[in-house]
């Protein structure tokens, strides 16, 4: 037979959709596990996280589990209430540090953030505290101001905490589309972003925005939010999470 009468499926048999299936999990589940090998062991002096994300992703819920998470472990955890921009916001946090036994520093809503930094740096100092958890403001990411903000919260830490902040923590939305990689690029430019926090995935999103996300930023996914209450919050598995995608 001439060559040319081979078709493409001659030569390569094509994979059954199982197949396929099998061959993208066993890609993806590969870059994920080469880039989320991290934990975050609350050891600094005191261990700082910053959390940012836009509005609404779930970045003061993730604050409350966290403080919870590092409780169970008998860390003392400071809350910063560092999104001024809104009371509500500053309550929130409040009622988060009442159900986690947390303290909090907090300031007016409208005050510079950056002095709620270093004040709930002051007091964690004093206070003997292990793990300081800052809020911060969401709005849009396109927002120079906000990045400003967020940019001068991250140098007053940088300058008061040796090694200061141990986390940046970006939170997002599984629900979140494509977006999603806009908003990871421009938070990591500004401040180099050192994981993500996926929330939502009790939703009917899989957060598939991410593999992009990992795969070119370098990020690693170090928690994942499954609810609003404050146990909702569990190790990022990769390979459940590849599971997840193809189910
Ligand atoms: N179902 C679900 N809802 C969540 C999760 N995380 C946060 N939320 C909800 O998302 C909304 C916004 O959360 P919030 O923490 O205020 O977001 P922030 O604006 O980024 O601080 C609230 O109604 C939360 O209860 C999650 O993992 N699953
Ligand atoms: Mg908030």
């Amino acid at each position: 037979m001439e060559l040319s009468n081979y078709t493409m499926q001659d030569i390569y048999p094509p994979l059954d959709e199982k197949e396929v299936k099998e061959f993208l999990k066993g890609k993806i589940t590969k870059i994920l596990v080469e880039k989320s090998a991290f934990s975050m062991n609350g050891k600094g002096a005191p261990y700082t996280i910053m959390v940012i994300g836009v509005n609404g992703s779930g970045k003061t819920t993730t604050i409350g589990k966290l403080a919870h998470y590092y409780n169970s472990q008998n860390q003392k955890v400071l809350l910063g209430a560092g999104d001024t921009f809104r009371a509500a916001a500053i309550e929130q946090l409040n009622i988060w540090a009442e159900r986690t036994q947390s303290r909090i520093i907090s300031h007016k809503s409208g005050a510079d953030p950056s002095a709620v930094v270093f004040d709930s740096i002051k007091a964690a100092k004093a206070g003997g505290i292990e793990v300081l958890i800052i809020d911060t403001a969401g709005r849009l990411h396109t927002n120079a101001n906000l990045m400003e903000q967020l940019k001068k919260m991250k140098r007053v830490i940088s300058k008061e905490i040796e090694n200061g902040p141990h986390e940046i923590l970006l939170v997002m939305d599984a629900t979140t589309g494509q977006n999603g990689l806009a908003q990871a690029r421009v938070f990591h430019e500004a401040l180099d972003l050192s994981g993500i926090v996926l929330t939502k995935l009790d939703s009917t999103s899989k957060g598939g925005i991410v593999i992009q996300i990992i795969d070119e930023l370098n990020i690693p996914i170090k928690f994942i939010g499954t609810g609003e209450q404050l146990e909702d919050l569990r190790n990022f598995n990769p390979k459940e999470f590849a599971e997840a995608l193809f189910s």
